[in-house]
This record gives C-alpha cells, structure tokens and sequence, in this order.
C-alpha cells in the first residue's frame, strides 16, 4: 500500500473540461507567442496584451467544470485521508472546485493577481488593465498575473522536493513534460524510490522514466487507476 503519493498535473487533465492545452493542435500556443504573453520580458514590453491573455482565460474558468479524472483524485484523497497531495502546472482552479485540498499550484493561479510595486496577492474574477490600480499601495498599472512565466522560479519548489523524498508513488497526469523544472520532478521521485507511473493521452517526452505508462482520455484512465488504490 502506497503510503505517500505525489501527483503531478498538467494541461492534459483540464483538456475534456473543454480548457485548451498549450502544445496540442490548436493549443493556446498555436494562437499566441510564448515570449509575448509568458515571460516578464512580454509583459515589461506589452502589459495590455498579457492582461488581455489572462483576462481571456480567467473569464473562460467561470465557463467550464471539474472533469471525472479531477473528480477521481479528490476521491482519493478523501479516501485516503490523507498523504496524497497535487502538484499541478495549471492556473485553472478546477482541481480545487473538484475538491482537492491538498494542493500544490507550482506555476501559479489564474484567480489571483499580484502587485509589482507592494506585492500584495488578491483573489479576483475581475478584468485587470494597465489602468489597474493596487488596492493596497494605490500603484497605478502595478497589478500583474500570480502566474510564474517562463525564466521565473516556480512557486513552494522546497516543499515539493520534501514531499518528493518522502513519496512512494509518483503519478503523472495530462502533461507533455516540455516544461522544467516540472518535467524532472520524476526524476526526484524515483531517486526516493517510488514507483512512477505516466497517465496520458500519449506518451510525453519524458516516458522512459516511468516505470508504468497507461495512455487514453484522463477521464477514462485515471479513474480506473485511482480506484484500484
Ligand atoms: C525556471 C504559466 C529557474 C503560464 C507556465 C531546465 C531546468 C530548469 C529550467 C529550464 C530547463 N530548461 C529550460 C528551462 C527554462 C524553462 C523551460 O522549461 N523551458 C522549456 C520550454 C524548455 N523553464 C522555466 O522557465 C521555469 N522556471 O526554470 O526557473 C528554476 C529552475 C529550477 C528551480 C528553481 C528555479 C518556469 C516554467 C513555468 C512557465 N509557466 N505556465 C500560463 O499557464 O499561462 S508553463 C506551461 O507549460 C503551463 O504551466 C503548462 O502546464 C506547462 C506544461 O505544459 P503541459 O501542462 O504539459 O501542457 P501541454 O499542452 O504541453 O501538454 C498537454 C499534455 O496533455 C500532452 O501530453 C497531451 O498528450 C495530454 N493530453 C491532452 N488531452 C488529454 C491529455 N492527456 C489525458 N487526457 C486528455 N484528454
């Protein structure tokens, strides 16, 4: 019986709930440039297009729901009661709305928003623009996205390494495993021993490095996965 597990999640698990995927065709990738709307360069160059990004998918979240794969990890950790925590690559908050408690939003969060000048951090479901004003500080044009873009570190990288070394079974959901440090977590992971397993559509680029691969729809093979646990 696997007493700690560590689950990995990343656009894939969203991706039946009808939220688009960065690299699939079509993906958000496809619409727009990484360096213009996801990295600090981007946004230093043009504030009122990255707003724009994220006012856009922040607005999509109020449309869309929790999926059977989402739904079948807070089971579990309900079940379990415990010693199982998500790690996720999303912004989206549907693990949360799925009921997820013990959660882990290593890039960041879609609903909350930051200041530059005092740093205060909001939960909102507003537009923002470089009118923006802190309601804190005052700042004018100071709020940004509580989102880690490319080239910043992302977020409790010291509590997931504690729980890394402490895991027994590393699952991996719905990611391409393009992105680091996210992609060499499973790394950590079998270097404590735990057994690790890739659940996805195909096989991503790290697939070697599990030890159980099991491909199809998240909201088929996560389920089935999950409950034999
Ligand atoms: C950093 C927020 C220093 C924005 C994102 C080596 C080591 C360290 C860093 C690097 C390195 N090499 C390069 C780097 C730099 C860079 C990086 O990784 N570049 C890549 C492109 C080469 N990394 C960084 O800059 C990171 N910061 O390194 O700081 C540091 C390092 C270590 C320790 C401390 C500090 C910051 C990266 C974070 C960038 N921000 N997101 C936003 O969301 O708007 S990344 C972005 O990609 C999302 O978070 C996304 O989650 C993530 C990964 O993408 P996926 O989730 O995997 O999505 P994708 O579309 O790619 O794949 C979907 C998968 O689902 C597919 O496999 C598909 O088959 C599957 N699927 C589809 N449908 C289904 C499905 N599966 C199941 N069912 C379905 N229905």
């Amino acid at each position: 019986m696997y007493k700690n597990i560590v689950i990995l999640t990343g656009a894939g698990i969203s991706a039946e709930s009808g939220i688009a995927t960065f690299r699939d065709s079509g993906g958000l990738w496809s619409n727009y440039k990484v360096e213009d709307v996801a990295t600090p360069e981007g946004f230093a160059r043009n504030p009122g297009l990255v707003h724009s990004f994220y006012n856009h998918r922040r607005g999509e979240l109020a449309k869309v729901f929790p999926n059977a794969a989402h739904t079948a990890l807070a089971d579990l950790e309900k079940r379990r009661g415990g010693g199982v925590t998500v790690v996720t690559q999303n912004v989206d908050n549907l693990h949360e709305r799925a009921g997820t408690v013990n959660l882990i939003h290593m890039h960041g969060e879609l609903t909350k928003m930051r200041c530059g000048k005092c740093r205060d951090v909001i939960v909102t479901e507003e537009e923002f623009s470089t009118e923006s004003v802190c309601l804190k500080c005052g700042g004018v044009g100071s709020m940004r996205p509580h989102i880690v873009w490319f080239g910043e570190t992302p977020m409790k990288m010291d509590e997931i390494g504690n729980l890394l070394e402490k895991c027994n079974l590393f699952i991996s959901i719905g990611t391409s495993g393009a992105v680091y440090p996210a992609a060499g977590l499973v790394r950590i992971a079998k270097a404590s021993g735990a057994h690790t397993v890739e659940l996805n559509l195909e096989r991503s680029q790290g697939a070697s490095l599990f030890a159980e691969k099991i491909y199809g729809k998240a909201t088929e093979v996560v389920p089935e996965y999950t409950g034999k646990l």
